[in-house]
């Protein structure tokens, strides 16, 4: 840019328009303050993360250094915190989910001026992908049978139907659902999803909307919930869903994995539905409440595999460098990537 290096009283008018495009980017390049509001989660993660990779920006913990935050431009990058961390911090250029669900983040959807960003990573998806076919398969193989037995010394082998015989539900056939079908799909199961919008285009048939949706159960066996917690989603898989499950399959009996949301299940109906066998087992990383109180029979459910919301962590080194390379896009007068349309809530 020749006309810029000799002086500042060049005439816009013989800069070509890439030229002025950069040097107004340039002049609203100014670096962002971070302020990560990670609820329940060990902030000192975090903190280190965020300070080895934030170039000299400012990184600030909420609440911890709330006191430390003044009036410079900030984004806020959150995990279930104290919505009052959007009180007192305003008007943030973005707002961060430290994961891929952003159900947490709901009192923003009265913000529409305030870009909300989710994480879509290969390192969470790939950990998502591992913890569906481990259930699945876990499930298949009849794996709490087996422990069962051998529990009591018992040498019992059981019929084993072919993964090409098994058919797999997906509810949420979103970046995950999608990860996790192919997978599945590989591994010879019979696929299919379940969405809200229509394809024209997928690796295995997807049934889409309500209309669908008794379709789409009935050819079901495993029952994989990968959906996010909406007005729309929440209390949606209860009794009615899980009686409409395929129990005259390969398997023989209805199994149900969620490692969705727990508010999208009406959990009462699905300790009842596990109870009288209606389904025959359950592998479950989320729930109603979490951590999961004690007193919940869930715990104690043979036929229940419990893991406490650990199906596919965020795992700060990743997740910190996604952040950093859209706060060097808004710096630069661009957008986040990734943002949520939370009209719709997902
Ligand atoms: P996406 O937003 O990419 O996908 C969501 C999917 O759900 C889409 O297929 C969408 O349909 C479908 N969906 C949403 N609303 C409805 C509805 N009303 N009826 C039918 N289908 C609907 O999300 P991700 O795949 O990235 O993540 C899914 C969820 O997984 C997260 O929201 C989070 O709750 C959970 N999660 C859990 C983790 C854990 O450790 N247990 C870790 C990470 C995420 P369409 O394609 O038509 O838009
Ligand atoms: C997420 C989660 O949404 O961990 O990333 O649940």
């Amino acid at each position: 840019m020749t006309g810029r290096k000799a002086g500042y009283f060049i005439p816009c008018a013989i800069l070509t328009n890439v030229e002025i495009s950069n040097l107004l980017q340039e002049l609203a390049m100014h670096p962002l303050s971070i302020i990560v509001a990670p609820g329940p989660w060990d902030p000192e993660p975090w903190r280190n993360e965020f300070q080895a990779a934030a170039e000299g920006r400012p990184v600030h913990i909420w609440p911890q250094d709330g006191s430390a935050i003044g009036d410079e431009s900030y984004v806020i990058c959150a995990w279930k915190s104290d919505p009052k961390v959007f009180d007192r911090y305003s008007d943030p250029k973005a707002v961060f989910s430290l994961g891929a669900g952003v159900d947490h983040l709901h009192v923003l959807r009265s913000r529409p001026d305030i870009p909300v960003v989710r994480v879509i990573d290969p390192d969470l998806t790939m950990r998502m992908v591992e913890y569906v076919a481990f259930a699945v398969l876990y499930l298949h193989r009849k794996i709490p049978l087996y422990q069962a037995a051998q529990a009591r010394r018992a040498w019992r082998p059981m019929h084993q139907p072919a993964a090409t015989r098994v058919r797999v539900g997906i509810m949420g056939v979103g970046v995950l659902g999608e990860a996790c079908g192919k997978l599945l799909t590989q591994l010879g199961f019979e696929v299919a999803g379940w969405a809200r919008s229509r394809r024209d285009v997928s690796p295995f048939q997807v049934f889409s909307g309500q209309d669908s949706l008794g379709s789409f159960l009935e050819r079901t066996e495993i029952l994989v919930n990968l959906l996010p917690n909406t007005p729309e989603t929440a209390g949606l898989i209860g009794r009615e869903v899980f009686k409409r499950l395929n129990r005259n399959g390969r398997l023989g009996n209805a199994f149900f994995v969620n490692a969705g949301r727990g508010e999208t299940v009406v959990e009462s109906e699905l300790i009842d539905m596990l109870s009288t066998g209606t389904l025959a087992g359950a592998v479950l990383d989320v729930f109603n409440v979490e951590p999961l109180p004690e007193e919940s029979p869930l715990w104690a459910m043979e036929n229940v595999l419990v893991t406490p919301h650990v199906a596919a962590d965020s795992d700060p080194e990743v997740i910190v460098a996604q952040i950093l390379r859209d706060v060097k896009r808004l710096e630069r007068g661009e957008g986040p990537l990734n943002v949520v349309d939370m009209s719709r809530g997902y």
